[in-house]
């Protein structure tokens, strides 16, 4: 055992270090980190300023969960015991994810930052923001300014709204880079656009712009394929969000389209395909979009459970959200009050206790990683947010990082028990599911 530096004044240090860890060389090199505690001694090893961060966040969940307070609650700094160690870590995949359903519920600046904040603490590097649905547009598009104007002023239930300015974009997508989370932004289409075509009568075949839409239906939406002016949205949409996004991606949707022929829809994916990459961006859509001819650097986002496992076998690459598994929207149990049932009840386990690399049907060399939506219909308030997102988002960044080998149901319930004092201590609204012995606030000091 040995102490930290506020315990033993007379020589711990902190030593962060840029330089090859262990893991040098393998495919996770980028993120991997070495992590030594020794009797006067804290070391990270990392190639990659992102690894020092992973190590770090490690060695805080190796602190006393008092440490999540601010300081000032403690009248003097305390002293923390720390079991030596030498942890040699690296992620098993690359892409370790969460989405968040800005478009249904609207969620402020301030909202997205805490919940960046506790992504971070699991090592989830990737945030994908679902921008504009049936319910609500919320980004400035300084081209098609009644987007936001118009369609950025309502939500389910008949909320207000809102949006964010691309500076307050920006603002978000520099918080997240400051803790290696890559911002995905997403404009769903060709459906999911009520918000879109309420706000624009050309963007619509019909020449119509329809009333505001406040419930949670879907595939009743669609922009006009045939229409030129559509393309000429799409590509001002792209171009703007792409210049704001310093990350490789650009979600573009491609979801539950009941309004159009497959051909119609193929060819709509295919185009909006060639925009994207003309602004510099790689083309991630849902599972629906691997119908289509698609680049080798386009992604599928796998979520229908019953998704034709042959067309995404031939996908180019893949992020895995099988809904039955990860969906943070669906209730844990009968008892759940907020979130949907569609694809089944999601407990903690259903989200841990699968091998993406096995139990996806699909080839293992393909899939990039993993990644939990959180839809917004039932979703209204931070307060709801945490509930549905913890304790499930630690089982998929567990799954995430952890290598397969180390995977097993009981040992994970344990070490996710122990989380609970530190959520306390950050003020996190989680889920306490009955079949987890959570560690109580006294006894992680
Ligand atoms: C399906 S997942 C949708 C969303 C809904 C969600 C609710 C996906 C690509 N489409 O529009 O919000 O189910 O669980």
């Amino acid at each position: 055992m040995v102490t930290t530096a506020d315990a033993a004044p007379q020589g711990s240090r902190i030593v962060l270090g840029v330089k090859a860890p262990s893991s040098a060389g393998t495919a996770a090199a980028d993120e991997a980190y070495d992590l030594t505690i020794g009797e006067t001694e804290i070391r990270i090893d990392a190639a990659s300023a992102a690894g020092v961060f992973y190590g770090v966040q490690t060695l805080r969940q190796l602190l006393p969960y008092g440490a999540e307070y601010e300081a000032a609650n403690f009248a003097k700094p305390r002293p923390a015991l720390l079991p030596g160690a030498h942890i040699v870590d690296r992620p098993r995949y690359a892409w370790r994810g969460a989405m968040l359903d800005v478009a249904r519920h609207f969620f402020s600046v301030e909202e997205v930052k805490r919940y960046i904040d506790l992504l971070a603490l699991y090592k989830i590097n990737r945030l994908h923001l679902h921008l504009a649905d049936d319910q609500g547009w919320r980004i400035e598009i300084k081209a098609w300014p009644e987007l936001t104007a118009r369609g950025g002023q309502s939500e389910v239930g008949g909320g207000t709204g809102g949006y964010y300015t691309q500076q307050q974009y920006a603002d978000l997508v520099a918080y997240a880079a400051d803790r290696f989370i890559t911002i995905v932004p997403e404009i769903d289409m060709p459906g999911h656009t009520n918000a879109g075509l309420s706000s624009y009568a050309e963007l619509n075949c019909n020449g119509r712009a329809p009333e505001p839409y406040t419930g949670i239906e879907v595939g009743f939406s669609a922009l006009c394929v045939e229409k030129d002016v559509t393309y000429k949205f799409i590509d001002d949409v792209v171009r703007e969000i792409a210049a704001m996004t310093p990350g490789a991606y650009f979600h573009a949707g491609g979801d539950e389209v009941k309004t159009l022929t497959p051909d119609q829809y193929a060819r709509f994916v295919e185009r909006v395909q060639t925009i994207v990459a003309s602004h510099g961006k790689q083309m991630i859509g849902w599972d629906e979009i691997a119908s289509a001819t698609l680049l080798p650097t386009s992604i599928v986002q796998h979520w229908r459970p019953d998704a034709s496992r042959a067309q995404l076998a031939a996908s180019p690459r893949l992020i895995l959200s099988p809904a039955n598994r990860v969906y943070l929207d669906m209730k844990y149990d009968e008892e759940t009050v907020l979130g949907l049932r569609w694809a089944g009840l999601v407990s903690v386990q259903k989200t841990y206790d699968w091998d993406p690399d096995r139990d996806g049907g699909v080839p293992a060399d393909k899939i990039l990683g993993i990644e939990a939506p959180l839809w917004s219909e039932t979703v209204a308030t931070i307060h709801d947010l945490e509930f549905m997102t913890f304790p499930r988002i630690a089982a998929l960044a567990d799954l995430g990082w952890a290598p397969a080998s180390t995977h097993g149901w009981t040992a994970f319930a344990a070490r996710l028990g122990a989380q609970a004092p530190r959520w306390t201590a950050l003020g996190v609204n989680f889920y306490r599911a009955p079949e987890i012995q959570w560690k109580s606030v006294d006894a992680g000091r």
